[in-house]
């Protein structure tokens, strides 16, 4: 098998825990000797231990002389674990192939440094593409003190999310929600605003059988005092991790919801900046999928906020009284829009589902 073939084994290793592993990113580990796999390893639920110990551990051959693939820069720092590269030499592997380097200041090419100063040959850059992409969250927090957030709507024909009425169930089919349970599991966070929490109570959970574990936190930005114990979110906060983000404290405690206070914005609104920052300096989120609705989908737009649009499109039409899933922008000419590419569509029963990634200015 070549570098990229072994390389794609410790990617899928890798994604399998993806959203469940903030603040760290989800890395895998190959170790192969004589051209046989002989140990495995991903970044283990909650972060730790990493996957190049977990790949260690699980092997019972020699590993010297073997070659290690793993899909980011081992790590060099004494953080809560040891570092990884001490457990690499001490393997005594001869080759590491990594695809991405971390950037996280503690490492940031000092893993590489060090394997190479204790004689081991390291080829960097396979398969780093795939690597950046699958650790996008992470790479996010990094470099741009905010998780990478994605913003998925489910509209009719004409981009509506509910009717004047504020009806809303359901715009797309079955297969459709489904695919949207399986697309939270890869989440660390699920976010939503107070209009969508009081017109669809949503649970905002993993529901596929198996799957439910992987169910991302939730947070609702409330700066009314709107969640109350009654809410289905309230109500299952014993079970899945549940936050009020606001940004007035004053309003009524509800039992097992913690809660997360921000800034306010020049128009008494939560100011989304402080509180994309503080999503990864105080619970370490590094992907967040917001679910409308179409307020909070408006300003999150406004501020830059979108890195990608997940459309959930129906062939239902409500026409132009129905409710938008983005509200006024005033922009005056074509020019100033906002720009979105095409990245995937998804074809599923009566529905289409397009994926569109942000393309900054
Ligand atoms: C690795 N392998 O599987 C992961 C790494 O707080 P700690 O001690 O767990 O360290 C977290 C940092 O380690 C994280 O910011 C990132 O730089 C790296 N993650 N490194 O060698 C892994 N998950
Ligand atoms: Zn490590």
């Amino acid at each position: 098998m070549t570098d990229e073939q072994y390389m794609s084994v410790a990617l899928k290793l890798a994604e399998k825990n993806l959203g469940d592993v903030f603040p760290n990113p989800t890395v895998g580990c190959v170790i192969v000797k004589d051209g046989a796999i002989i140990g495995k390893g991903c970044t283990a639920v909650g972060g730790r231990p990493h996957a190049e110990k977990l790949a260690l551990q699980n092997t019972k051959e020699d590993t010297e002389g073997g070659t290690m693939y793993v899909t980011l820069e081992p790590c060099c720092h004494h953080g809560v674990t040891g570092p990884c590269t001490e457990e690499v030499i001490k393997s005594k592997v001869s080759r590491v192939v990594v695809a991405a380097m971390d950037p996280d200041p503690r490492v940031s090419g000092g893993g590489i440094r060090a394997l190479e100063e204790a004689g081991i040959r390291v080829d960097q850059g396979v398969m780093r593409e795939e690597a950046e992409a699958l650790n996008v969250g992470f790479f996010t927090t990094r470099l741009r003190n905010r998780p990478y957030i994605t913003c998925k709507v489910a509209t009719t024909l004409d981009g509506k999310i509910a009717s004047f009425t504020g009806h809303s169930k359901w715009i797309t089919g079955e297969d459709t929600r489904r695919w949207v349970h399986e697309l939270r599991a890869k989440y660390d966070a699920v976010m939503i605003g107070s209009n969508t929490l009081v017109a669809d109570d949503p649970l905002l959970t993993c529901r596929i059988p198996g799957l439910e574990s992987k169910s991302p936190i939730r947070l609702v930005v409330d700066t009314q005092g709107k969640l109350n114990a009654d809410h289905n979110v309230a109500k299952t906060a014993d079970q899945v991790d549940t936050w009020v983000v606001t940004n007035n404290r004053k309003h009524q405690l509800v039992e097992n919801v913690k809660y997360l206070e921000v800034n306010s914005s020049n128009d008494s609104k939560v100011c989304l900046k402080d509180l994309t920052t503080k999503l990864v300096s105080r619970i370490g989120i590094t992907r967040l999928l917001v679910e409308g609705g179409g307020v909070l989908v408006t300003q999150m737009l406004k501020r830059n906020l979108v890195d990608r649009l997940i459309i959930c499109r129906s062939g239902k039409i409500l026409g132009n009284d129905g409710i938008p899933f983005v509200g006024n922008l005033a922009l005056e000419s074509i020019g100033k829009c906002y720009v979105f590419k095409k990245a995937q569509i998804i074809d599923l029963s009566d529905d289409v589902v397009e994926i569109w990634d942000s393309v900054a200015k």
